[in-house]
């Protein structure tokens, strides 16, 4: 009877914890991985999708953001929760009220100011420059990824990508930091924010290359040094972007305030962002499996010593090495085995992980090499 009932409970649990995520939403995803999920999930996340504008006044991504984006969760007064100014440990620099001025908002108006703490706009965590501008839509009104911040904080970051930097050059009050990428893959200028939100960003930036799949091959012709699409309509990122993306998704897991900010932009907008739902979908997606033309095609020019590996490590010798940021070594059935992220200019050696006897690839951003491990 005991057991019978610790069952029940254990349904319910369950069944209550994804109450918010409509019955049947995520129905046809079961079974699937790799790139043929993300197609799955674009066709979900799009079906149904409402286009409520961009807003002036009080409408569109005003509106939305009265019930997405209140801090009930570090202050929990009800201020804007704007990811770019709070401070999770401490209280924050400055704190805005939601809407116009004229109903004692902090909403920007006309005139700004170059300094925090004056007005909160709307930002495209995502830049809109990538496709195509304001006019861009259904993109430019999408609440999953454009969000409320600091209008000189959002006009310091500019178009830059996220990343992480060593040496920043500027950093506002509650850290978010701008300087040169110390990330491997990437040299040029990049925005950092806190460690708080680099999970939500990054789960932000991949709905925007699901919920926009079909359309990211128009997008190239935006395409720009500070643009980390890729031109695929699979991938969608470049590889480095993906391996940032990555590392902040799980080092940063979904919070209830992120669950929360999915449910209230549902509740307006009719989508959902899937890897707030289901977060291992991410690794799904983007490192379980390598596609059919990836495991036959092997690049020259890249080449692993000792070939058979004895003793756990090898090496790596080719053109382009001190290009690399990261590699995978994948079982020779296309399973994720392990990520290196470790910039080859520093050394070419890899230590090798969970290889019992067997042939395995190794691949880089642009090249793959098989070998053998005795
Ligand atoms: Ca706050
Ligand atoms: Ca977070």
């Amino acid at each position: 009877m005991k057991k019978t009932f610790t069952l029940l409970l254990a349904v319910f649990t369950v069944s209550f914890s994804f109450a918010q995520i409509p019955t049947g939403y995520y129905d046809g995803t079961s079974g699937l991985t790799g790139y043929s999920l993300k197609t799955k999930l674009n066709q979900i996340i799009s079906n149904g999708a409402l286009d409520l504008g961009y807003g002036s006044g009080t409408g569109g991504l005003w509106t939305t953001y009265f019930t997405s984006d209140r801090d009930y969760y570090y202050e929990n007064n009800g201020t804007l929760l704007d990811m770019y100014s709070e401070k999770p440990s401490g209280p924050d620099a400055y704190e805005y009220n939601l809407g116009q001025s004229t109903a004692g908002g902090n909403q920007c108006g006309s005139t700004n100011q170059n300094n925090e703490g004056f007005c909160y706009n709307r930002e495209h965590s995502f830049p809109k420059v990538n496709f195509g501008g304001q006019s861009a839509v259904p993109m430019a009104n999408d609440a999953h990824f454009v969000i409320p911040s600091d209008y000189y904080v959002n006009s310091r970051r500019s178009n830059y990508p996220y990343g992480e930097t060593a040496a920043p050059s500027w950093t506002s009050t509650n850290g978010t930091k701008l300087g040169n990428s110390s990330f491997p893959g990437y040299s040029g200028t990049i925005f950092e924010p806190i460690n708080e939100f680099k999970g939500d960003l990054a789960r932000m930036s991949l709905y925007f290359i699901t919920r926009y799949e079909d359309k990211l091959a128009s997008f190239s012709q935006y395409q720009s040094a500070t643009n980390p699409l890729d031109g695929s309509t699979n991938r969608g990122f470049q590889q480095w972007y993906i391996n940032l993306l990555l590392k902040w998704s799980a080092q940063d897991p979904v919070s209830q305030r992120e669950i929360d900010r999915n449910n209230a932009v549902y509740a307006r907008q009719h989508n959902r962002n899937p890897f707030i739902d289901h977060p291992e979908w991410i690794n799904m997606i983007w490192t379980s499996t390598l596609s059919s033309s990836e495991t036959a095609a092997f690049d020259r020019t890249l080449s692993v010593y000792p070939n058979p590996v004895r003793n756990g490590e090898l090496h790596l010798a080719g053109y382009g090495l001190d290009q690399i940021g990261s590699v995978q070594i994948y079982s020779i059935d296309g399973k994720l085995i392990q990520t290196v992220n470790q910039n080859l200019k520093n050394s070419n050696k890899i230590i090798l992980k969970n290889t019992p006897k067997g042939a395995y690839i190794l691949k880089t951003e642009s090249q793959s090499v098989k070998f053998l491990v005795e």
